[in-house]
């Protein structure tokens, strides 16, 4: 299978997507550029030999295996491509990994960093009552305000659904995804299709751009039905919700669950449809209703969910978040504490993605001690007074008056400083932001630390509690919007100490967050400090490709170039822009910040591919002036990239991932191990062939470890495997600590804590007597041949030894 691009306004416009697609797509790439753009006369004036060119950047680069010529090309361009490609290996498909792609506008994929995906609920006749009336009252500006709000406050994907007896599901479907479509910031997220209808389901993948889900398709009506449903799912491209419901009804026990998931599984994969695209929902259902059968239903949930997971490879797992806790409408403040408990559950359990309010605020961290006790009670079925205790718990709070909640609210107010700035992160609360930051400026010698210090640590405080699960990405959203108002309130302040008035710039930074990351609190400010100590800001913003820093490059000339990135792709796509700026003759520095960036990274990845610039970590925004003041000093600036550039050089030299040094084939060949025939006896053992042994014993195998392969598992140097032959005592780990120099003392520290934790484990295991530790080995008779050994027809490459 082939895909690829033609038309377009010429090779180097097509240039990007044909990129772009390369690094997405397991399929061979062709390229049909046309001769440029026409001109005012409607002919084209790319030339064969201009378009040649850039057809051999496109093979240079290894980026297609089929090249053409699409409108303006004529028959002298193709003789130049053939000329080009004569003696070209094209470059082989690349497999890429199986993991479920969406896209809206923009692709969204389910890389396993993403521990959880919120999918917007709000957008449902059924659910909401002022979706449906807008609906019905065809207020179609205003219900697309809600997909719009839903999408702003951090769904990554919305769901749609036109069920109601008195709507014209298939139209309404229709017009409202048509109109979702004109909304570049709605659909730039992927959609879900939700109805119980395959009608409205089929009308709405007809009007999907992008790769949406379906939701939902189920085996109530037969393997027939369901498999024909799944066929033209796979038709359209999409991904899809199955739900754990067959010929005899819902499943509502785990059997039934993972029953019928497991069936659904088998059948889709056996006709064809791709695992990671199938989506199961195993029915999250309302507890605590006082029905003994409704008692276990969580327990049930999360324990497939668990199964699912380890079962059916690939598989993704959702469910509706807000049924579990039906029992308690009209009570806020209860629901929601179940469902953030719930979801932290569900998440540790495996569950992908849920349907839920993107707008609820309740962090499973803030829930007291007791009220996670009393939801743990319920969800887990934990005791038999659970529901009544949870009920009496909702009553009492329902009866409390606005003034004793209020000031229960407001208790956070009496903390420290630094305490309440973080507060009011982590809770996204801006309302004594003003107040605050005054006190922050009269503590803090300068604006920008205010930033830098308590605020940065606010925002790792939620940056922690988001990475463990406890926190979700809209919650994240609202602390975003609550630092960006903090910032506002600074900035002004910055202005104010400004260095110097003068009127001449000293010079021009062209700012931009890289291509596919959203954050830009960290860059805005690195402007703002830098604004302010007079130089002067072109900002790019946000995802942007390297194709547009480097023009932008070219058109205004600036002095230095900073690039922000937060998320790990960023660092990969900080290191294509260095390689691009290279490329286009570059002489400028590049700064390199944000929250996931370091020295380490810049100094292995992101420098060697700029050489004629210097290339410097900035770790946060008040080192910004100082680094680019002495980088544009014509005094300073020789000395100080230098040092930059021998400071990186021996943290590569260092560096366990530095590049390693190949002798030649002929030296490799030459140092394998010679045997001296003449004076060698082969031991023939007593046992040849394969032997398994069951159920070794932990303590048996303890002796035998490694220790020194087990640190270098870890990252650290194998030197620290010794720590298994010091003396188990205090002074024994004294004198083992003593033998490493003082810049290795706190590693070792951390060695010897990992160590204690793996021989805890150990004992846990042989206490625990665990009896599933088996071994496999061969002996068989082999020889060598050439580089290899042959061992029972089995030839083994074993040209080894080969490093410098
Ligand atoms: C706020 C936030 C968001 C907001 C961003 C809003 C916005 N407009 O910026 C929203 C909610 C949109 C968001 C989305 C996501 N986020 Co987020 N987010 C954060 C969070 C909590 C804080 C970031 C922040 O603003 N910090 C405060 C600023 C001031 O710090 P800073 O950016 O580091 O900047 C300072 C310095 O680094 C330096 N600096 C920064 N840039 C530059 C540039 C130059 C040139 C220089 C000189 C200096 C410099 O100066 C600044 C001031 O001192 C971090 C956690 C963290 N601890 O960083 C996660 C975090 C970065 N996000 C994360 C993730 C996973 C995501 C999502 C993928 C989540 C998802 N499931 O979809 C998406 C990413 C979408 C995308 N494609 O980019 C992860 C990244 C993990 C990883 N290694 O990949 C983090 C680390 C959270 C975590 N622990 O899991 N996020």
């Amino acid at each position: 299978l082939s895909v690829g691009l033609n038309c377009s306004f010429g090779a180097s416009d097509m240039k990007p997507y044909v990129k772009q697609l390369r690094r997405v797509s397991p399929f061979y790439l062709s390229a049909y550029p046309n001769a440029g753009l026409p001109n005012q006369l409607g002919e084209y004036d790319e030339t064969p030999e201009k378009m040649a060119s850039q057809i051999r950047e496109f093979i240079d680069e290894g980026l297609v295996n089929i090249v053409g010529g699409c409108c303006g090309t004529t028959p002298e361009h193709i003789a130049k491509y053939v000329e080009i490609v004569a003696d070209v290996v094209p470059p082989a498909p690349v497999e890429q990994p199986r993991l479920m792609r969406l896209s809206g506008l923009e692709e969204f994929v389910l890389t396993p960093g993403i521990n959880f995906v919120n999918i917007g609920e709000r957008c449902n006749v059924a659910g909401s009552r002022r979706f449906l009336r807008l609906i019905q009252e065809k207020k179609y500006e205003e219900a697309l305000q809600i997909a719009r709000k839903q999408v702003e406050d951090g769904a990554q994907v919305i769901d749609i659904n036109m069920d109601d007896g008195l709507l014209d599901g298939v139209q309404e479907m229709t017009r409202f995804l048509n109109l979702l479509a004109s909304d570049p910031d709605i659909s730039r997220v992927p959609v879900m299709i939700d109805s119980s209808k395959w009608e409205v389901i089929e009308a709405g993948l007809k009007c999907m751009q992008g790769k949406c889900i379906v939701n939902s398709i189920s085996l109530k009506n037969g393997e027939v039905e369901f498999l024909e449903e799944a066929g033209k799912v796979m038709s359209y491209g999409a991904a899809v919700v199955v739900m754990a419901f067959d010929e005899k009804g819902q499943a509502d026990t785990y059997g039934r669950r993972i029953e019928i998931c497991e069936r659904a599984y088998r059948l889709l994969v056996g006709n064809g449809f791709p695992p990671q695209d199938i989506i199961f929902d195993p029915n999250v259902l309302a507890i605590a209703t006082g029905m003994e059968e409704h008692r276990n239903y969580a327990v049930d949930y999360l324990e497939s969910v668990k199964w699912i997971k380890s079962n059916l490879p690939g598989a993704k797992v959702s469910g509706g978040v807000s049924n579990l806790s039906f029992s308690f409408r009209g009570n806020n403040y209860v629901r929601e504490a179940i469902h953030s408990v719930f979801l932290y559950h569900a998440v540790q359990a495996g569950m992908d993605m849920g349907i839920v309010n993107p707008t609820e605020s309740e962090l499973y961290e803030d829930i007291p001690a007791e009220v996670k006790e009393l939801v743990e009670d319920i969800i887990f079925n934990r005791r038999e007074d659970a529901t009544e205790r949870m009920m009496e718990y909702a009553q009492s709070i329902k009866n409390k008056t606005p003034e004793e909640s209020k000031e229960k609210v407001l208790e956070w107010r009496s903390l420290p400083l630094e305490e309440r700035l973080s507060y009011a992160l982590v809770k996204g609360v801006g309302d004594f932001m003003d107040e605050d930051i005054a006190e922050a400026l009269a503590v803090y010698p300068r604006a920008v630390d205010v930033i830098d210090k308590p605020l940065m640590k606010g925002m790792n405080v939620v940056g922690d509690l988001f990475g463990s699960g406890k926190m979700f990405l809209p919650q994240v959203v609202k602390a975003a919007r609550t630092m960006k108002k903090a910032v506002s309130i600074l900035q002004p302040v910055i202005e104010a100490e400004k260095s110097s008035g003068a009127a001449q710039k000293a010079g021009k930074i062209v700012l931009a967050t890289v291509k596919g990351d959203v954050h830009d609190i960290g860059k805005n400010i690195v402007s703002i400090v830098l604004s302010c100590n007079n130089y002067e800001i072109v900002d790019l913003g946000v995802m942007v490709p390297p194709e547009k820093i480097i023009e932008t490059v070219i058109r205004e000339q600036p002095d230095i170039v900073g690039l922000s990135g937060l998320i790990t792709p960023s660092l990969e796509e900080m290191a294509v822009v260095a390689a691009e700026m290279e490329k286009a003759g570059f002489r400028m520095p590049l700064l390199i910040g944000g929250a996931t960036t370091s020295k380490l990274h810049t100094a292995l990845k992101i420098e060697p591919k700029y050489s004629r610039g210097a290339v410097v970590y900035v770790k946060d925004a008040s080192q910004s002036p100082g680094v680019v003041a002495n980088l544009l000093n014509h005094e300073t600036n020789g000395n100080y990239s230098q040092q930059v550039r021998d400071e990186y050089a021996a943290l590569r030299e260092n560096s366990t991932d530095r590049k390693v040094e190949l002798v030649s084939l002929e030296e490799a060949r030459e140092n394998a191990y010679k045997i001296d025939w003449e004076n060698f006896s082969a031991e023939k053992p007593r046992m040849m062939g394969r032997k398994v042994m069951k159920n070794v014993p932990v303590e048996v195998i303890i002796p035998y470890i490694d220790w020194k392969f087990f640190f270098h598992g870890w990252n650290l140097s194998a030197k620290f495997g010794s720590v298994a032959n010091s003396d188990f005592t205090v002074e024994g780990r004294n004198a083992w600590m003593a033998k490493f120099k003082d810049d290795e003392q706190e590693k070792a520290g951390e060695a010897a804590k990992l160590y204690d934790d793996a021989r805890r484990l150990l004992n846990k295991l042989v206490n625990d007597r665990a009896g599933y530790i088996h071994a496999v080995f061969g002996l068989y008779e082999a020889y060598s041949e050439n580089d290899d050994v042959l061992a029972e027809g089995v030839r083994i490459p074993m040209l080894r030894q080969q490093k410098k």
